[in-house]
């Protein structure tokens, strides 16, 4: 497959998700001569301040839109390097693609262990949300040369890497993910004492290797894992504390802590976390009255 060069060929179809904030739209659409759906995201890149000079110099046109007493605002037109915007594409795209960029209501759920094993699990165990993705890196088929720690064994090995969301430039925005070499850990709930080996090693090695490589201290780190997760294959999030954290996460530390005080505290624990509309979980926890 060669690299895409460009947007030739592809038909705009519409906008699944707009955020002012996060200054991201996603699309959806789809590429000349294939039915297959296609969704890009699209999200404005920070600003580096070492490039600040570029900002803020003879070439950057100002227009102005406002101009009070000493304050004025500006439309800026900064040089054309600069403009580059991160554009994920996701080609051929399923129908779980589709919903996880569309923007929807969100609804609390209070999942406890029970709802766990009458709702949650069945479900889990039915979708089919591929993880082909995470095969590809842990068998080295894809992104190898970004591997910036590994540990190869089978029980308590994990491969370290920039995530997608990463622009591998910004360190205040570094993002890493810890993939375990174990299969069959779907997420937090199936954690329980055997696993303490894995998780402290990831806790351990995961930010060593980040010190070592970026030079960011694990007193920087945001070191979590996310529940629900939507991949189910379990992996560590490191990412650095100035990135703004979204979405439900618990700390790798109390994940491990707890379960050191209660080797299947997961197993028991009541857990709180958002669904979608177009969950297909959101849907049967409606359907048995739990929402
Ligand atoms: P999650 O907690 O399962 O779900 O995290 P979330 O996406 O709702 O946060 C999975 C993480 O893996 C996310 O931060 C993704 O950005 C990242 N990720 C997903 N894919 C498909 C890839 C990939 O192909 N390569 C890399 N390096 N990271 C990915």
């Amino acid at each position: 497959l060669s690299p895409l060069k460009s947007f030739k060929g592809f038909s705009f179809e519409k906008v699944l998700c707009e955020n002012a904030k996060s200054k991201s739209l996603f699309i959806m659409g789809q590429f000349e001569g294939s039915d297959d759906k296609a969704v890009v995201l699209l999200e404005k890149m920070p600003f580096s301040s070492e490039r600040a000079t570029n900002y803020v110099c003879q070439d950057t046109n100002l227009k102005e839109t406002l101009k009070n007493d000493i304050y004025g605002t500006y439309d800026a037109y900064i040089p054309v390097q600069e403009n580059a915007v991160k554009a994920t594409v996701i080609y051929p795209a399923t129908e779980k693609h589709i919903t996880k960029y569309t923007d929807q209501e969100r609804f609390v759920v209070t999942e406890t262990a029970d709802l766990y094993k009458s709702i949650t699990l069945p479900y889990l165990e039915e979708k089919e949300f591929s993880v082909q993705w995470v095969y590809n890196i842990l068998d080295k088929k894809q992104e190898s040369e970004r591997i910036v720690f590994e540990d190869p064994d089978p029980e308590t090995g994990f491969i370290l890497l920039p995530d997608m969301k990463w622009d591998r430039k910004n360190i205040n925005t570094l993002y890493l993910q810890a993939i375990v070499h174990k299969h069959g850990i779907k997420s937090l709930r199936d954690l329980n004492g055997t696993h303490l080996p894995l998780l402290r090693n990831i806790l351990k090695n995961g930010s060593v290797a980040i010190k070592e490589k970026f030079d960011v201290p694990r007193s920087k780190l945001n070191i979590f894992i996310h529940y629900q997760p939507s991949y189910n294959h379990l992996h560590v999030h490191f990412m650095h504390i100035k990135n703004e954290t979204y979405g439900f996460a618990h700390l790798l530390s109390d994940v491990i802590e707890n379960i050191e005080l209660k080797e299947d505290y997961y197993q028991w624990k009541t857990l709180t976390y958002v669904i979608r509309e177009m969950d297909e979980l959101y849907k049967r926890f409606k359907d048995a009255g739990h929402l």
